[in-house]
């Protein structure tokens, strides 16, 4: 028995059910409502002491961190195998997982907090009360961040930090795909699945220009991606509209900021 404590748009969460999906694996799923702040109920924090999704718990046991999870369904489940045979290659292959673990999921929050999330609240709320949630927040440390990102957006320093590790970020992606169709070459891997949340996610932000027209092998690599029948099970069935969509629909461009951010 296997269930999985996910959230429609979590970027962590979608690389769980992209593995899922690529191995066909059946899952009961609880979705975790993050908005209404579920993560912190004592029930759940018992699940993930640290109250973030995803979490799964499988045969009793429970596995926290996604790409500890991805890792673990690979290990437990493991056709189609999405780690290279060789340690030494699964090594380098671990390599694309760790980058987003180290800075780019920091990143892609703060990127879609300052674009999306933050503009999107101000539609419902005044910054007076937005602000008056945001010190409630029990880590002080990402309330001051929160804070910064509600007054600066694209323009706090840590903002533009994320952007800058994007672009060289989407830079060594495009020269790793120099040898192949996937990261790590002919094969399908965990680290194809650790990256495509992170780019699909600045999609929907409308900042494709992170690769197009440049990159041309990031962008076809991503067109790969979306082909693949468990791009559609696991993220658009589960998001085929959400906040980040919210500029493209409202035609809001906000590649300007970006140039700007990525060449001060
Ligand atoms: N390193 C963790 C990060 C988990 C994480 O940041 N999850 C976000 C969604 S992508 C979350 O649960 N946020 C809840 C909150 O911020 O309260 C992992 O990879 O699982």
């Amino acid at each position: 028995m296997l269930t999985v404590y996910h959230h429609n748009i979590s970027v962590c969460a979608q690389k769980v059910r992209l593995v899922l999906a690529e191995k066909n694996v059946p899952w009961e799923s609880r979705h975790v409502d993050l908005e209404r702040g579920e993560q912190l109920t004592p029930e759940y924090l018992r699940i993930h002491p640290k109250g973030f999704v995803p979490a799964i718990v499988h045969d009793g046991n429970i596995v926290i961190e996604s790409t500890l999870i991805c890792e673990y369904l690979d290990d437990v489940f493991p056709e189609p195998p999405l780690k290279p045979k060789d340690h030494a290659a699964i090594a380098r292959m671990r390599l694309w997982p760790k980058a987003v673990d180290d800075g780019l999921h920091f990143a892609i929050g703060s990127i879609s907090h300052a674009a999306a999330f933050m503009p999107y609240l101000k539609k419902s709320m005044t910054v007076e009360q937005i602000e008056e949630r945001l010190k409630r927040m029990p880590d002080k440390g990402r309330s001051a961040r929160q804070i910064e990102l509600l007054h600066r957006g694209l323009d706090a320093g840590f903002v533009r930090d994320g952007l800058k590790l994007y672009d060289k970020s989407i830079g060594e992606m495009e020269v790793a795909l120099e040898r192949g169709p996937w990261l790590f070459g002919e094969q399908f891997t965990l680290a194809d699945i650790a990256l495509i949340p992170y780019i699909e996610r600045l999609d929907r932000l409308g900042m494709a220009r992170f690769w197009e027209p440049h990159r041309p092998r990031v962008a076809a690599w991503f067109a790969r991606m979306r082909a693949r029948p468990s791009f559609a099970t696991a993220i658009e069935a589960y998001a085929p509209i959400g906040f980040s969509d919210m500029l493209k629909a409202e035609g809001v461009d906000l590649w300007p900021q970006v140039e700007k951010a990525l060449a001060s």
